[in-house]
């Protein structure tokens, strides 16, 4: 269970006479003696469950076998001295499952014996892409060199050969999920303990992340979103600068991380602690999408199927509140869509249409954009795909409104 069967499960999928690089990566320069904030590469931490740079994990499956060999940077003290403790050896051989780990400068004479030695056909390295624009990642960079030295061997990519194995999650991976979930929910809960009129949208995520971080998140799934008013009808606003006033509500899509595995939830909650009908109205609205999303989601249905009943319900509704004249006019008020999978990247890695498994786990985010009204309400919850429908992973995180405003005005 757990990393080394990731390694297994992966290795009996590809074909015969395959190479594997799962490189960790390397921290991002900014300026001066300054780097971003080190994150993993996705792949390397699903195969060793090691979060640390300039590793390297290669394999090699040959005439049916296969050898693992985990390449990490030696301990040094001088550097040790500054920065801390670097993993050792056994440290990371105890932690990934990898026998043989051994110092990165041996990795160049690993290459040159397989590809010298036998008869080695295809090389797998990350070579996603997100966007045209982006600067290629580390693992890129690694193949482009390796394509230069050995132009006859074919490269494929090691995360497309992942997505299959990272959509379906084990007991270990839920369990972190699981987690992430529960630390959310009490993040969430100092919130709607401080939230009122005249605090800053930033105040609002410092209740939210402290509390994370003191529960044992120490990052999150991503920039938290704290949109008030007019502010929460951009879907990724996450400036977070300005004030939360009286009778506006606010719009918080916010997750922790825990164990590099992500949760993803949003709640709109009133800033004063009362609904305006109005807002009620909406909400309600959204909050019956919600619900519908998670009575569809069952093995065998795809993510998009999910979205076309959240439209449905939206559109109905909207139409009734005399928003739109016209089911097609949804996208006026309601832009994203309402699924995706979450797991070690909080919008995890999956194949648009692949069909619904047990132990997917995926997001359930409906919402409406009304400009004119200042009004950005969504409801995101988490659900873990079973044999015959689903579990809401974050069903104790309050999301009915008469218990929002019923906490609020208690505390
Ligand atoms: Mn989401």
């Amino acid at each position: 269970m757990g990393f080394p069967e990731h390694r297994k499960k992966l290795y009996e999928t590809l074909p015969d006479n395959s190479l594997v690089f799962a490189h960790a990566g390397v921290p991002l320069h900014t300026n001066e003696d300054h780097y971003y904030d080190f994150e993993v590469n996705s792949q390397f931490f699903y195969l060793t469950g090691l979060e640390r740079e300039k590793m390297c994990l290669a394999a090699a499956k040959v005439n049916g076998k296969t050898a693992e060999t985990l390449f990490i940077e030696p301990a040094d003290p001088a550097r040790e001295r500054w920065t801390g403790k670097m993993p050792t050896k056994e440290e990371a051989s105890a932690v990934s499952g990898v026998e043989d780990v051994r110092p990165t400068e041996e990795l160049g004479g690993w290459i040159s014996r397989y590809m010298g030695r036998f008869r080695i056909e295809h090389v797998y390295f990350d070579l996603y892409r997100c966007q045209e624009s982006d600067l290629p990642d580390y693992s890129a960079l690694c193949a482009e060199g390796f394509r230069r030295k050995y132009p006859a061997a074919v490269l494929h990519d090691l995360r497309a050969a992942c997505v299959p194995l990272r959509e379906v999650k084990d007991e270990e991976e839920i369990e972190r999920v699981r987690r992430a979930v529960g630390i959310t929910r009490q993040g969430l809960d100092a919130v709607l303990r401080t939230l009122s009129p005249g605090m800053k949208e930033y105040q609002a995520q410092a209740e939210f992340e402290s509390a994370c971080r003191r529960l044992g998140a120490v990052r999150m799934a991503f920039n938290t979103i704290a949109g008030a008013g007019r502010n929460g009808c951009m879907m990724h606003y996450e400036t977070n600068r300005d004030e939360a006033r009286d009778g506006q509500l606010l719009l918080m899509d916010l997750g922790a991380k825990y164990k590099n595995y992500c949760s993803d939830i949003t709640r709109t909650f009133p800033v004063n602690g009362r609904y305006t009908p109005r807002q009620r109205e909406i909400y309600n609205l959204v909050l019956s999408a919600n619900r519908a999303v998670a009575e569809a989601a069952r093995p065998g249905i795809t993510l998009k199927d999910l979205n076309d009943v959240c439209k449905r319900v939206l559109a109905e509704g909207l139409i009734r509140l005399g928003l739109i004249g016209d089911e097609k006019d949804v996208g006026k008020y309601y832009m994203h869509s309402v699924s995706h999978s979450i797991g070690i990247d909080c919008h995890d890695a999956c194949f648009a249409g692949d069909v619904l498994q047990p132990g997917w786990i995926i997001s359930d985010e409906p919402g409406l954009y009304i400009d004119e009204e200042e009004t950005g309400i969504r409801i995101e919850d988490d659900l873990l795909i079973t044999q015959d429908g689903c579990e809401v992973l974050s069903r104790d995180i309050p999301k009915d409104p008469d218990e929002i405003e019923q906490i609020m005005n208690s505390r």
